[in-house]
């Protein structure tokens, strides 16, 4: 890395001029009918008394804090790290491979997966496992079109999320404070299932490098640790994945990672959370709120001890 030049041109400059030509290849790529469908489609699903099944009547968490208090631990493990570092993220070119128990392995370009379904918003809730909470609006499509497209296998029964690691752009992977790059799983059925999406934006524009750009998971009935952010390859396999929480802490995070205000970290309470912006704590609501749409996923297993 030239460090000097690069440090020559002040990050606020070199932004939003990279930001800009993200953000005209976005709003090209993406149709512009799904754009412009999209606050009055929005508003319509928030009409009181018809929530929609996807999109959570919660008032959005200000984008001030989605975008200024992150977890994103290859920019460092301070709240405030990620949104100082990570606009040296290289987003282009950027490829996605997806494998495995396949008929038809993908390598993706991300041109290529902004054209293939229409981008949708959701308003998610997420939980983070340190007991924290905010309410995003999301831009993104059903991870089950992506898997879709390559055809799984009859014997792929987990999907596994790789992240990428920049060590030029990303100064927490020197430490080790975890096993890069950041792994997550999920079951077949929970990846398939239309709650589960990736993003590719929020608040209506591309997404932030600290939130994950250009490509991140999102599973608003797990702890937010799950959605993997700027995931580079999607892997199916038959046996459960090895997750980075997993292996650094295998008593504290276990592969299903529901939210379960009944199950408490080894070292806190579960019970209870704080939305950021708000002052007083709520009640952490089963699978964050969404037992209706998930909660058979879960029948018959302990969740106790499939935590
Ligand atoms: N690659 C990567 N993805 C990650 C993380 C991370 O450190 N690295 N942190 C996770 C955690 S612990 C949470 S709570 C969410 C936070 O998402 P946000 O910072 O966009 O709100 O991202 C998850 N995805
Ligand atoms: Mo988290």
């Amino acid at each position: 890395m030239p460090t000097h030049s690069s440090h020559a041109i002040p990050p606020s400059e070199i932004t939003p001029r990279a930001l800009f030509e993200r953000r005209r290849e976005f709003l090209r790529l993406s149709t512009g009918a799904a754009l412009a469908g999209l606050l009055p489609s929005a508003q319509a699903k928030l009409a009181p008394g018809r929530p929609s099944a996807y999109s959570t009547t919660d008032s959005p968490t200000p984008l001030r804090h989605v975008t200024s208090y992150n977890n994103y631990y290859e920019f460092g493990t301070d709240k405030e790290d990620p949104a100082r570092t990570a606009h040296a993220l290289r987003v282009r070119p950027w490829t996605l491979v997806i494998e495995g128990l396949v008929k038809q392995p993908k390598t993706l370009g991300i041109e290529d997966i902004l054209k293939l379904a229409p981008l949708e918003e959701r308003i998610y809730r997420l939980r983070c496992v340190e007991g924290w909470s905010m309410v995003i609006p999301w831009l993104g499509f059903p991870v089950a079109s992506l898997l879709k497209l390559v055809e799984p296998l009859g014997s792929a029964k987990y999907v596994e999320f790789i992240t990428a690691v920049q060590p030029e752009t990303m100064p927490g992977v020197r430490s080790r404070v975890l096993d890069w790059p950041y792994v997550e799983g999920l079951r077949m059925d929970e990846a398939m299932h239309p709650l589960a999406i990736i993003a590719v934006g929020l608040y209506g524009d591309v997404l932030p490098n600290q939130n994950g750009a250009p490509l991140r998971l999102v599973v608003p009935w797990k702890y937010g640790f799950k959605s993997g952010k700027s995931i580079v390859r999607i892997r199916l396999t038959d046996t459960e994945p090895r997750t980075s929480w997993m292996k650094s802490a295998p008593r504290e995070y276990g592969f299903y990672s529901n939210v379960n205000p009944e199950v408490d970290h080894p070292r806190w309470s579960q019970a209870t959370e704080r939305r950021i912006g708000e002052f007083a704590k709520r009640k952490t609501l089963m699978f964050n709120g969404y037992t209706e749409q998930v909660g058979q996923l879960y029948t018959g297993m302990d969740l106790r001890k499939q935590f």
